[in-house]
């Protein structure tokens, strides 16, 4: 049995100094790295947006981030615009290291919106990282990064759906917090669906 590290979304934008910066997110850098060296397999998730991306708040007239609207038929948070393709804001952190490491992108689509590595969030399409892993041998995956209330729950989530043992490393995530303890209630939710919540040092 074979296992994968993921590596949620550890892009500038998600650090501080970012625009849609997550508190402590830059902490999370030496976490992944010290993790790595446990891992034959690495996987790094890239939120990849069009300019035109339905998700950002810029892109419908009268709104402001944080603002609860629809995209695609589904309730949608409007964020500020992120990880747009190709600018600095959408490459990882400098001191992530990335040697030899899979990158799998998502939230290409303009009008589609993808919190999970695995998923989009209507679950329309699976992104093909879960046949990724399988074709691999991977049962169980231990997942990291940004943002722990978002990308990183619905990861979890999703992996737990198609059947790995999931392992999420408390301390190597951090949370956006729009309302304060949705970090908490996000590792709750992940617990709930059977997935186990861990110290990095437990590792
Ligand atoms: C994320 C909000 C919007 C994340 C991505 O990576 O958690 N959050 N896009
Ligand atoms: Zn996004």
């Amino acid at each position: 049995m074979s296992r994968a590290l993921l590596l949620v979304d550890i892009q500038n934008d998600f650090i501080p100094g970012g625009s849609l910066a997550v508190p402590g997110g830059d902490l999370v850098v030496p976490v992944a790295n010290a993790m790595r060296a446990k891992f034959d397999l690495v996987v790094a998730t890239q939120d990849w947006h069009p300019a035109n991306h339905g998700s950002f708040a810029s892109n419908h007239p009268g709104t402001m981030p944080g603002d609860l609207g629809e995209l695609g038929g589904l309730p949608q948070i409007y964020w500020p615009d992120h990880c747009v393709q190709g600018t600095r804001g959408a490459w990882f952190h400098a001191g992530l290291d990335l040697h030899g490491v899979t990158l799998f992108r998502k939230g290409t689509d303009p009008e589609i919106d993808s919190y999970s590595a695995l998923f989009d969030n209507g679950h329309r399409k699976a992104t093909g990282l879960g046949e990724f892993l399988r074709a691999r041998g991977v049962r169980e995956t231990v997942v990291l990064g940004l943002a722990t209330d978002y990308c990183v729950k619905f990861t979890v989530l999703d992996a737990r759906g198609l059947g790995f043992d999931v392992t999420v490393v408390e301390d190597g995530c951090r949370g956006v917090e729009l309302v304060p303890g949705d970090s908490a209630r996000a590792f709750e939710a992940m617990r709930d669906a059977g997935a186990k919540v861990v110290q990095s040092g437990e590792l």
